[in-house]
């Protein structure tokens, strides 16, 4: 640790102290119940980790705020996430023992703009897959880890001094939760809160860099046709890869966002060389944005052991990419998103951060 003495100030680290509320039983998988990959000894490990390799201060959050919620999400779907678990248990009083996973969804021949009395059509409504179920303890832990990404943004909002940095450390993650809808393990849209809590804090413009295997079809979709925050994502292409129904390269923005979303969707198999050259595009694109301010949408499921992912990153090629961030000299919040080989999570996050303080 002798190369991180000489910052004045650390990191702010925002932990979700409710995240294991939200612990789901199962996701759907070829016909079948299979154990959730997304688990609250993810948090756990990097939790340790930091507490091993001193890189920040960590934190708890403050309370959700409502107003900077409803700026990123509709009204009628936060107040279905708030009481879902409700609803669910008031039909069956055995509903208790189960996860709320949805089993009908108006595709676009459908309609979306009446929301159903029937909670089953709900909660098809509001999602877009079977494998991200709702839980008693979900809508608190999403809450506080929203407010994690608040506070992180505008804790790096109103720093001051090099580096300005802070992370928000919580599950379940965020970037395919989009305005109106969850799916992909996510709920609230931590890296959009973030920027938007970014952009309220004065940054006129904002970059969402997504470097999680998975392509950030939520945040791209809350941006879409906004000029002020600029959305990049590197991911497995999405013709074989997750979330399969965007994600490709022809998604540039539109209307007052044209130009303002770069998609660098690469194939299954792909390693760090090709990998980080993708990033470097990414963040010549964040330059020539001219941000102000930089999201990093932290997914380390890029791993060579991610076991629902396919790209081969190695455990020291994310000290690199913590230093190729770093090279934008940008307050910078970093948001957790996935990364699913358990017993490395901790070690991989810590070493993003830690190439990020080194090169700052
Ligand atoms: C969330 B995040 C696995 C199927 C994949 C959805 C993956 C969501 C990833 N059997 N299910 O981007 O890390
Ligand atoms: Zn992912």
């Amino acid at each position: 640790m002798e190369s991180l003495r000489h910052f004045s100030l650390p990191m702010l680290i925002f932990h979700n102290p409710e995240h294991s509320l939200h612990a789901g039983r199962h996701e759907m998988f070829r016909g079948r119940l299979v154990p959730c990959h997304e688990t609250p000894a993810r948090l756990d490990h990097v939790l340790s980790e930091l507490q091993r390799r001193p890189l920040g201060e960590l934190r708890t959050p403050g309370a959700p705020d409502r107003a900077l919620l409803e700026r990123i999400h509709t009204p009628r779907y936060l107040d279905f996430l708030a009481r879902a678990w409700q609803d669910w248990v008031a039909l069956d009083p055995a509903h208790a023992e189960l996860d709320i996973l949805p089993s009908v969804w108006p595709n676009p021949a459908l309609r979306h703009d009446v929301a159903p009395l029937n909670f089953s059509a709900q909660v098809g409504l509001f999602t877009f897959d079977a494998g991200s179920p709702i839980t008693a303890g979900t809508w608190s832990a999403a809450q506080a880890g929203a407010a994690c990404a608040i506070d992180a943004a505008r804790a790096v909002a109103a720093g001051s001094g090099s580096p300005r940095a802070a992370m928000a450390l919580t599950r379940p993650p965020g970037h395919h939760a989009g305005a109106d809808f969850y799916g992909g393990y996510c709920f609230l849209n931590n890296s959009a809160l973030a920027a938007q809590a970014l952009r309220d804090a004065g940054a006129a413009r904002v970059a969402v860099v997504d470097v999680d295997y998975h392509h950030g079809n939520g945040t791209q979709n809350i941006f879409y046709e906004r000029a002020d925050v600029f959305t990049t994502s590197i991911h497995g292409d999405p013709r074989t890869e997750y979330p399969f129904y965007l994600g490709y390269a022809d998604e540039r923005g539109h209307g007052a966002g044209e130009g303002g979303n770069l998609n660098l969707p690469l194939p299954a198999g792909t390693g760090f060389d090709t990998w980080s050259a993708a990033l470097q595009q990414a963040l010549a694109a964040v330059q020539r944005h001219g941000a102000q301010a930089l999201v990093v949408a932290l997914g380390v499921d890029t791993f060579e052991g991610d076991p629902i992912s396919r790209f081969t990153l190695g455990s020291p090629d994310y000290l690199r990419i913590g230093a190729a961030l770093a090279a934008l000299r940008l307050p910078t919040v970093f948001v957790m998103e996935g990364g699913y080989a358990v017993a490395e999570v901790g070690v991989n996050v810590a070493n993003v951060l830690q190439g990020f303080l080194e090169a700052a």
